[in-house]
């Protein structure tokens, strides 16, 4: 391998780059022949289009993808710096809040490993997720320029440029053929240009692309005002077109009704579309006819929904179908994927700014709703309560356009991301469409790709598993059944013990670099690690410590400390900048920290630890070390998870509410190996009306006498009152996530995890078992599913 350096000085950094450009530059010629035989075969293509791409590092996925790990190693002996080393230089490509981005990212890797032609669509933010720091216990957010450096792995391919019209307005006019048309005229013009990312399949020589646009300003438009003489004019309307692409929006639960928000998805849209369309011509010229059976959009959630109008703006304005044709193409091509049931993250915008931002495309979705609301006549006749209720339009003062019945009205396919939540929106929030197009719903279990989530992010645990099943188990995840016969065997339970712990003393050396916290490898490691969202309950986790705090202060004043299991408690995750009780969260969480850590008669049995700035490349040293995964969120209310799946593959327990996957990850792995709590989605529903907190703090002297410590300012003696919000939530019966309920139950539910601990070798059985039988959420299987079931591909 050509390493891309001379004998001269060089950095570290030269060295990073040098080893990603020549890991790229070697990728170029399969990336072509993918390009050339996806053109060639006329193979089904599916656009994948998402706001978001959490792709975190690419050095080491692709090593190992391209199988170029061991060459790599033998190239950098010469050097000072090791492979692991020079791999954590490598910035996060964090274009992602969370959960829905990582899905994205884990779905290309299996879609190129499943040798499937799916190109991902999305955003080249230069600012990607905020950087998360930790002052006096408060979350302060760091902008994250990950370009900063430069990007070795992108491609600016300029030949594929594309305009993006914005404001101005709307006109018809009747043609030759007496046919009349609408044009939009007067626009403001953006320039979308794609920059490649490759996305390398494992070990079967197919490079897919992700294409991610930024938006520059059109030479053109410059000219013009320069030559009226009008620079600075010239010179600000470039940097409006430049904001476009400049920052992703850090809300994992929605902040509605931004106006920039608005921009990059149609921006997203109309570009990825226009490419998609552009392509189509240079191939089978205008005519459309076979163009729904050879392309797939997957809509990840609402966000590119409005891609719906604008391939009907596309096709009718610009291409010349009638609206019955064009409308045949895009109800054929289009699949909408929900991602959550919560209210405030349904998206709504009002009609006055896309009577503004895009006019064209407003007067297509009253079109469409019209057609559509025809259709919701004919099956409730004289319903006209149910017009308005499944209206695209919201009216009211300020009329919104919602989102998701648009993507739904459009879409021949809407899938949930694991059973129960599909099954909540089939009787609950889609429920009318249910009844209308039952046809159209499905279920699809999210999963995660085993090439990061297991052979690259423990390589220790791969090793074992090597040796004792081959490696058939990478491409095939229901191959760690297989270890399931292993359970009994005396030696594997050694190796399986050794590698965790080796995990954890790793995990460790960074917690105490990040933390300023010393995690003690024989302790249990009980983490929970996401989002702080109050629907998580990283609120019921806390308060947990906090009685585990005075559990052991009590042991050691009684002299009863030999029944204490010594546990080392991990927290991590950002608050989206606006949600200031997730932020009160993350200061309660640190100064509890402080409190428990600096008691030094009480850190031989806990500890705990808030890790600043969570993200992909931190997950991947956290859930190797992990023994206690928690997946504790109010039943109902988390559509899948992910996390709780790579926790599961790398031989964690999981002590987890009947939410989400974690409900199949049950079910997979059976009673006995899971460690269940709390009241169900339906007993939510049914206490929710008549919740009174107060009854279930009476009925839990552990959780009275937590409330108790909380409510006298022991944690925040310096800043009285500071922790009202967090107090007044758990007692509140209007608290949504019922906190209190389910406190006692998790309590229980922990100390049969302490009693399972304390026996080595049956947690270590259960552990394989919980790596056995994650099989079933390997993102293959997933993406099988919507090869098999959706794209037909
Ligand atoms: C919407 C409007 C304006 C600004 C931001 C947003 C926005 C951005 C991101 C709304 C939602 C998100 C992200 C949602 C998300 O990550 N959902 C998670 O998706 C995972 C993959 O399916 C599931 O496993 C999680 O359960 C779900 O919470």
């Amino acid at each position: 391998m050509n390493n891309g350096l001379g004998q001269e000085e060089h950095t570290e950094h030269d060295l990073f780059h040098a080893l990603a450009s020549s890991v790229k530059d070697q990728m170029l010629g399969s990336w072509r022949e993918t390009r050339t035989k996806d053109g060639h075969y006329r193979t089904k293509q599916v656009a994948y289009l998402s706001l978001e791409f959490l792709m975190g590092r690419a050095l080491g996925n692709a090593l190992l993808n391209l199988e170029l790990t061991d060459e790599s190693r033998q190239v950098l002996s010469q050097y000072a710096i090791g492979l692991e080393a020079l791999e954590e230089l490598e910035h996060d490509a964090g274009l992602g809040n969370g959960g829905l981005g990582r899905l994205a990212a884990c779905f290309l890797d299996s879609c190129a490993s499943m040798d499937l032609a799916v190109t991902g669509y999305g955003i080249r933010y230069e600012y990607g997720m905020f950087a998360q720091k930790i002052v006096d216990g408060y979350q302060v957010e760091r902008p994250d320029r990950w370009l900063r450096d430069g990007n070795p792995w992108e491609v600016r391919v300029p030949n594929h440029n594309v305009i993006v019209p914005f404001f101005g307005h709307t006109e018809s006019y009747i043609d030759k053929g007496g046919r009349r048309n609408v044009i939009w005229v007067d626009t403001q013009d953006v320039m979308a240009v794609a920059y490649d990312m490759p996305v390398p399949g494992y070990r079967n020589g197919r490079i897919n692309t992700l294409r991610l646009w930024k938006s520059e300003a059109t030479d053109d438009f410059d000219l013009t005002e320069f030559n009226q003489g009008d620079y600075t004019e010239a010179v600000a309307r470039k940097n409006l077109a430049e904001q476009i692409t400049m920052v992703l929006y850090p809300n994992d639960a929605s902040e509605n009704g931004k106006e920039l928000r608005l921009r990059q998805q149609y921006f997203l849209s109309s570009a990825s579309l226009q490419d998609l369309l552009n392509n189509w011509v240079s191939q089978h010229g205008t005519d459309f006819s076979g163009f729904a059976k050879a392309n797939v959009m997957q809509l990840n959630d609402t966000h590119p929904s409005v891609a719906v109008p604008e391939l009907m703006r596309l096709l009718v304005d610009h291409y010349f179908l009638e609206w019955d044709q064009a409308w045949e193409i895009t109800s054929n091509t289009m699949a909408y994927t929900n991602h959550t049931l919560l209210p405030e993250a349904l998206e709504r915008w009002p009609v006055r700014m896309f009577q503004q931002m895009l006019p064209r495309i407003l007067e297509i979705i009253y079109e469409i709703n019209a057609r559509y609301l025809d259709d919701v006549a004919h099956h409730w006749p004289g319903d006209s309560e149910m017009l308005a209720k499944m209206s695209i339009i919201e009216e009211g003062c300020e009329p919104h356009v919602r989102m998701a019945y648009l993507a739904i009205v459009a879409s021949f396919s809407v899938n949930g991301v694991a059973g129960l939540h599909t099954q909540l929106l089939t009787s609950g929030l889609f429920k009318e469409f249910y009844a209308l197009w039952p046809e159209k719903f499905n279920n699809r279990t999210n999963g995660v790709t085993p090439r990061r989530w297991l052979a690259h992010c423990n390589p220790k645990l791969t090793e074992v598993l090597i040796k004792r099943l081959g490696g058939e188990w990478v491409k095939d995840l229901k191959h760690l059944h297989a270890l399931n016969a292993f359970t009994e065997d005396k030696s594997l339970l050694e190796e399986w013990r050794a590698v965790k712990l080796a995990n954890k003393r790793e995990l460790s050396v960074m917690i105490a670099k990040e933390c300023g916290v010393e995690f003690v490898p024989s302790m249990m490691f009980d983490v929970q690690v996401k989002r702080i969202h109050e629907y998580k309950r990283q609120l019921l986790n806390i308060l947990h410590v906090i009685h585990l705090y005075q559990k052991t202060i009590t042991a050691i004043s009684e002299g009863k400390t030999d029944k204490l299991v010594p546990r080392c408690v991990l927290i991590g995750g950002k608050a989206a900048p606006g949600y200031a009780m997730a932020k009160l969260l993350i200061k309660l969480a640190n100064n509890l920290a402080h409190m428990v850590n600096s008691d030094l008669d009480v850190t031989p049995y806990l500890r705990f630890a808030f890790l600043p700035n969570y993200n992909v490349s931190a997950m991947e040293k956290i859930c190797p070390a992990t023994d206690l995964s928690q997946q504790i969120s109010t039943a109902g209310k988390e559509a899948s998870g992910t996390g709780n799946m790579k926790f599961m593959m790398n031989g964690a327990l999981t002590i987890g509410t009947l939410d989400g996957a974690n409900i199949e990850m049950l079910e997979e792995v059976g009673e006995e190996n899971f460690f269940l709590f709390g009241l169900d989605a339906q007993e939510v529903k049914l206490l929710q009306p008549n919740y009174q907190p107060e009854d279930f703090i009476k009925q839990s002297p552990a959780l009275q006498q937590v409330m108790g410590l909380l409510e006298s300012g022991h944690f925040n003696l310096q800043e009285p009152g500071i922790f009202e919000p967090i107090i007044e939530s758990i007692k509140s019966p209007n608290d949504p996530w019922m906190t209190a309920a389910d406190f006692e139950s998790y309590r229980l539910a922990q100390e049969r995890v302490e009693d399972a601990y304390k026996e080595s070798n049956s947690w270590t059985q259960m552990s394989i078992r919980n790596t056995a039988c994650s099989g079933r959420f390997s993102s293959d299987v997933t993406i099988a599913g919507y090869r098999d079931k959706i794209w037909r591909a």
